[in-house]
This record gives C-alpha cells, sequence and structure tokens, in this order.
C-alpha cells in the first residue's frame, strides 16, 4: 500500500495537498504523521527523501517527494482517478495554477500561514497580500467560468489544482478574508469536503503548538499583539 508522510495537519499545507488528493480521488493509502515539534523530524523525514521536507509519498520503497511531483505520479499510477481534468485545455490550465500556486503567492503564504484551529480576522492583511488575493479570485473565476460546468470545483470535479488551492481556503477562511461570491462559492465547495473537514478536525485535536509557525502568538493562544 501506497504511504504518505505528512507534518502537523494544523500547519502543514503541503502535506494537505497530497493529502486531500489521495483520500478525495479514494486511493488508498497509510498515514505516517511527524511532528514539527519533534527534535528528530528532519533526520526521521531524510530517511525517506533526500530533500528532508514532507510530503513524502513512498510506493514499495520508492519516495516521491514533492507536492507537484507526487500528483504527476498518481496520475501516471491512477490514470483513471482523475488528477487531472480529461479536457486538454482545462487539463493545461488546472496544470498552469498548480504550478502557480507552488511557485507564487508568497505575500499570502508568509503573512497568513495555515493554522487550521486558529480564528486570526485581519492578522497579515497588506497591500501585496491583498494581491495576491486578487490573482486568485481571478483565477479561479476565469477557471470556473471556462471549464466547472460539471461540478463545484475549479474544472467540475475535484482533482490536484483543488487540492492545492485547499490550503488557501483555509487560510482565507481563518483570517476572515472577504472575497467576491463566486469565490466564496468554491471556499465553501472545498470546506464542505468530508475529507477536508477530516483533516480539519484532527488538525484541532493534535494540540501541538510549532512556535515557529506562530510568530504571532504565545503558546497560551493569545496574539502576541493583544494587551
Ligand atoms: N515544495 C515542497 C514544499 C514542502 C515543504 O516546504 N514542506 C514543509 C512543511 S509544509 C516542511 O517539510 N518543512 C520542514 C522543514 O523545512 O524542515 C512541496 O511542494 O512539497
Amino acid at each position: 500500500m501506497l504511504q504518505l508522510l505528512i507534518g502537523n495537519k494544523n500547519y502543514s499545507s503541503w502535506s494537505l495537498r497530497s493529502w486531500l488528493l489521495l483520500r478525495v480521488l479514494d486511493i488508498p493509502f497509510e498515514e505516517i504523521r511527524l511532528s514539527f515539534n519533534d527534535p528528530d523530524f528532519r533526520l526521521q523525514v531524510l530517511q525517506y527523501s533526500p530533500a528532508g521536507k514532507v510530503p513524502v509519498l513512498i510506493d514499495h520503497g520508492q519516495a516521491v517527494w514533492d507536492t507537484l511531483a507526487i500528483a504527476e505520479y498518481l496520475a501516471e499510477h491512477f490514470p483513471d482517478a482523475g488528477v487531472w481534468p480529461e479536457d486538454p485545455q482545462a487539463r493545461a490550465l488546472a496544470r498552469c495554477l498548480c504550478a502557480e500556486m507552488h511557485s507564487g503567492f508568497g505575500a499570502l503564504r508568509t503573512a497568513m500561514p495555515m493554522n487550521v484551529e486558529a480564528s486570526l480576522p485581519g492578522l497579515g492583511m497588506t497591500e501585496a497580500v491583498q494581491r495576491d488575493i486578487d490573482r486568485l479570485v481571478a483565477a479561479w473565476t476565469d477557471c470556473r467560468s471556462r471549464f466547472g460546468d460539471a461540478g463545484p470545483f475549479l474544472c467540475g470535479t475535484f482533482g490536484a489544482v483543488d487540492a492545492f488551492f485547499a490550503p488557501v481556503a483555509l487560510r482565507l477562511t481563518s483570517h476572515a478574508v472577504a472575497l467576491p461570491a463566486a469565490a466564496q462559492a468554491y471556499v465553501d465547495s472545498l470546506l464542505a469536503l468530508p475529507a477536508l473537514q477530516q483533516w480539519c478536525e484532527e488538525a484541532c485535536r493534535e494540540d501541538d503548538f510549532v512556535a515557529a509557525d506562530e510568530p504571532y502568538r504565545t503558546p497560551d493562544r493569545r496574539l502576541r499583539t493583544a494587551s
């Protein structure tokens, strides 16, 4: 059976992408969850992947690391699972958006890190973050209007491109970012996925505060800026 090495569900947005893709596409796997707080975290990951980061997919001893490579590996090994859309134009756009998410949206990712259990309205909003959000809204609206007829996701049915944006949906929600109706509807479709709800429930149960991931909060969860 496939195995997937992941980090803390509360914080690990990259882990969520591969985990959600596997779960929603119904590809069986065993989850191996590590903690960023474990002093041996890096050593443990290095036993599987020379890159030392999660997620790592392990298929009979073969390690596949990095979310884009994992998506492509799954597409190759499970060609009927729906990792990419069947329509070539939709497929090209889905790949572009995954790549754009993978290498971009730096302001949003830095200022609004994923933190499932937190409620952080207003925290992190800057002009650069708003530009990233505007780009997200434009990309989602374009994709939904061109290819979204068959369902509530970017290219209709759920695929890798939606898994890549799922952590963004959680960031926008925990930071209470106001979105145009169409973008909010897409976020709501992601949040309604039972698999994403399961991830969030498990994230909330972790209770494993990682200081490096929460420079704005104290270990008792209070905002550092709060009086
Ligand atoms: N480009 C990588 C990013 C992976 C990544 O940065 N993972 C983080 C967790 S979300 C990690 O392992 N951080 C631990 C570290 O850097 O030591 C991917 O797409 O998988």
